[in-house]
C-alpha cells in the first residue's frame, strides 16, 4: 500500500508536469543511468567503488532485503553515519519501495523513538559503532513497542544481520517494486519547533526535480569531485546538489566523517577536490586554520557552498580571499524550497544575499502577521509553494492547519527580505527554534523534556548569540531547587537527546517573565541573556 501524503492539487500537479519538473521517473534513475559506468562514484576512506559496482551492490542489498520480506509501500528507521553503506542502503530502499526516515548520527534515543513511533518500520538499519546500538537492548524496547518491526541490519556487527554481509550477499531474485514516482519516497527531517519532531513526506517527482535543477544552477557534472563533510543524511547534503546531486551529474563523491580542517584539507589535497558544502561555523573554523598557517593545497576547490544558517557577510568575502574559491551560499529547507545564489552573480549578490528560488514556479510571498502580502523591500515572513516544496507534516493535521495557509503556501518561520532583484536575505526567525551553526533546535522539544525533572516547575529555551556557532542555547529554569548546567546536561543525556540539543547555558530564575497574553516573554529572556554576556 502507498504510504499516505498531502498531494498537490490536480491543477498544479499538471503544470508541474508540463514545464517539465515532475517527468515520472523513479529516484532510482540516478544510479541506473550510469549502471555500465566505469567512473569512479563513491570514496569512502581507503574503499572506493565504481559506478557499475555501486549499482551492483544497491541491487544485492535489495535483494537481500526482498528475500527477508520487505516490500513496496514498507517503511524503515535507518541511522547510518558518513558512509558508503549510507548511500547503499537508501538507493536499495528506493529499489524496492521501501520509505525510510534518515535519521542523524547524532540522533539518540528520544529522537530516534518519535520517528519510529511515527512511521512504525518494519526495518531498523543501524551501527553498532553508535553508543544506541552497542548492545541489543535498545533495538529490544524498540521492538517490543513496535511489533511489525521484524528486520534489523547492523553496520559493524560481524553475525547474521550484519549489513557488510547482506550487501555481499549473491543476488538471486531480480529485484523489483519500486513506488511510483508520484509517491512518497523517503522522510525528510524537519527542524521543527514543535514538541515532537516532524516528518516530511517527499515524492520520487518533486525530488528528482531539486536535484537536477539544483546540478544545473550548481554546474555540477561528471567532473565533479565533491567532498561531503557535513552529516550525509541532512536534506542539504544530500540534495542541494548534495551527494545525490553528485551521482546524477556522474561525478565522484568523497566522503568524511567531519568539517573539521585537520579531517578534510588533506582529503582535499589528495582526492582534488573541486566542490564542497558546509555551515557557518565550519567556515570559520577552516579560515581560523590557515590563518593560524596551516599547510594545505586547497587549489583544486572551485566552489564553497554555505548554508544551514546565517552566514555574516564578513565571513563570506573572506572566503575568495582566503581559501581561494567561489562562495555559493544556499539558504534552503527539507521541506523543500531551496535558493542559490548563481556561479555568475556580482560579488555584491553572493556576499550579502542567500540567493533566489531555483525554480521559476517557486512561489514565495513575505506577508505580515495577518497574512497580507508585503510590498517588496518589506521585511515579513516567507510564504511559499512550489514544484518540490511539501504539502503537509506526515500525519499531522493539526500543525498542518497552522504551519499552511488556505492556498496550501508553506510558511516556514523565516523573516526575510526581498530585493528588487528578486534575491532574499535572511533576517530573522519566528519559529520558536535555536540555529546552532545549522543544527535546529526546537525549543519545545527540549522544554518538555526539561519539564520531566522532578525539581524543574518551568522552563524556557532560548537562543543567545555565538561567535562561532552564530547561536547557541540558553535554557531559563524556574526549579524547585537550584540545579547546575552539568546537571541538566547530564540527565538531558541519560534520557537519551542529540548532544546538540543540550543547553549550552542555564540560568536559574525565581520565575519566567511572561507577554500581556500571558505566554512565555522570549524575548525578554533573549535580552536578558544578551545584556549577561555584555556585562561579562
Ligand atoms: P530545516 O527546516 O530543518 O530543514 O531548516 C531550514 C531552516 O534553516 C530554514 O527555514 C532557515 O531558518 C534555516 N536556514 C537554512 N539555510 C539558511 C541560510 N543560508 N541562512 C539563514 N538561515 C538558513
Ligand atoms: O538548513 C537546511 O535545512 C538546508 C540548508 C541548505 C537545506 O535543507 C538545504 C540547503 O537543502
Amino acid at each position: 500500500m502507498a504510504i499516505e501524503f498531502n498531494h498537490w492539487p490536480e491543477d498544479l500537479a499538471r503544470h508541474y508536469r508540463a514545464r517539465g519538473y515532475w517527468v515520472d521517473l523513479p529516484l532510482g534513475d540516478i544510479l541506473d543511468r550510469h549502471q555500465h559506468s566505469d567512473a569512479v562514484a563513491l570514496i569512502d576512506g581507503e574503499r572506493q567503488y565504481r559506478y557499475r559496482e555501486l549499482h551492483q551492490a544497491v541491487n544485492r542489498l535489495a535483494g537481500a532485503f526482498q528475500r527477508r520480506g520487505l516490500t513496496t509501500g514498507d517503511t524503515a528507521l535507518v541511522q547510518l553515519g558518513n558512509n558508503a553503506e549510507l548511500c547503499i542502503t537508501l538507493f536499495a530502499l528506493l529499489r524496492i519501495g521501501v520509505a525510510p526516515v534518515n535519521a542523524l548520527f547524532s540522533h539518540q534515543r528520544t529522537e530516534l523513538d518519535a520517528y519510529a513511533g511515527q512511521i512504525e518500520p518494519v526495518l531498523l538499519v543501524a551501527d553498532r559503532q553508535h553508543a544506541l546500538f552497542r548492545d541489543d537492548h535498545y533495538i529490544t524496547a524498540l521492538q517490543s513497542r513496535l511489533p511489525g518491526l521484524a528486520t534489523v541490519a547492523l553496520l559493524n556487527d560481524g553475525g547474521e544481520r550484519d549489513l557488510s554481509g547482506w550487501i555481499d550477499e549473491p543476488q538471486q531474485t531480480p529485484v523489483n517494486g519500486a513506488s511510483q514516482p508520484g509517491e512518497v519516497a523517503f522522510f525528510q527531517l524537519s527542524g521543527g519547533s514543535t514538541g515532537t519532531p516532524k516528518l516530511i513526506p517527499r515524492t520520487h517527482n518533486d525530488y528528482y526535480y531539486s536535484i537536477r535543477r539544483s546540478v544545473e544552477i550548481c554546474g555540477f557534472n561528471a567532473a565533479t569531485r565533491f567532498l561531503c563533510a557535513i552529516p550525509a543524511a541532512h536534506n542539504y547534503a544530500m540534495s542541494s546538489p548534495g551527494w545525490l546531486g553528485v551521482f546524477y551529474g556522474g561525478g565522484t563523491l568523497v566522503l568524511a566523517a567531519d568539517p573539521s580542517p585537520t579531517r578534510c584539507f588533506p582529503i582535499i589535497e589528495q582526492q582534488q577536490i573541486t566542490h564542497t558544502a558546509l555551515v557557518p561555523p565550519a567556515v570559520s573554523l577552516w579560515l581560523q586554520a590557515l590563518r593560524d598557517g596551516v599547510q594545505a593545497n586547497l587549489s583544486t576547490l572551485t566552489l564553497l557552498q554555505v548554508g544551514g544558517a546565517r552566514l555574516s557577510e564578513a565571513l563570506a568575502r573572506r572566503i575568495p580571499a582566503e581559501i581561494g574559491c567561489q562562495l555559493q551560499q544556499v539558504f534552503g529547507m527539507a521541506e523543500g524550497l531551496v535558493n542559490y545564489t548563481r556561479l555568475d552573480d556580482s560579488d555584491e549578490v553572493i556576499f550579502t544575499t542567500q540567493g533566489r528560488p531555483m525554480c521559476p514556479d517557486d512561489e514565495v510571498r513575505v506577508v505580515d502577521e495577518d497574512g497580507n502580502i508585503l510590498p517588496p523591500g518589506t521585511e515579513g515572513r516567507l510564504m511559499t509553494r512550489g514544484p518540490y516544496t511539501f504539502r503537509g507534516y506526515y500525519r499531522s493535521p493539526e500543525h498542518n492547519a497552522r504551519a499552511f495557509d488556505r492556498e496550501g503556501f508553506y510558511g516556514s518561520g523565516d523573516l526575510i527580505v526581498v530585493g528588487e532583484d528578486g534575491n532574499i536575505r535572511v533576517v530573522g526567525r519566528e519559529k520558536d527554534q535555536i540555529n546552532r551553526g545549522g543544527e535546529k533546535i526546537a525549543a519545545e522539544e527540549v522544554e518538555n523534556l526539561l519539564l520531566r525533572h522532578e525539581a524543574i516547575l518551568h522552563a524556557a529555551l532560548v537562543s543567545m548569540e555565538d561567535e562561532l556557532m552564530g547561536e547557541k542555547s540558553c535554557a531559563f529554569i524556574v526549579g524547585h531547587r537550584p540545579l547546575r548546567a552539568v546537571e541538566i546536561r547530564r540527565y538531558l543525556r541519560e534520557l537519551g537527546v542529540a548532544e546538540f540539543k543540550l543547553p549550552d547555558r542555564v540560568e536559574m530564575v525565581p520565575d519566567l517573565p511572561l507577554t500581556a497574553v500571558g505566554k512565555v516573554d522570549k524575548k525578554r529572556l533573549r535580552q536578558i541573556i544578551a545584556d549577561h554576556q555584555l556585562a561579562r
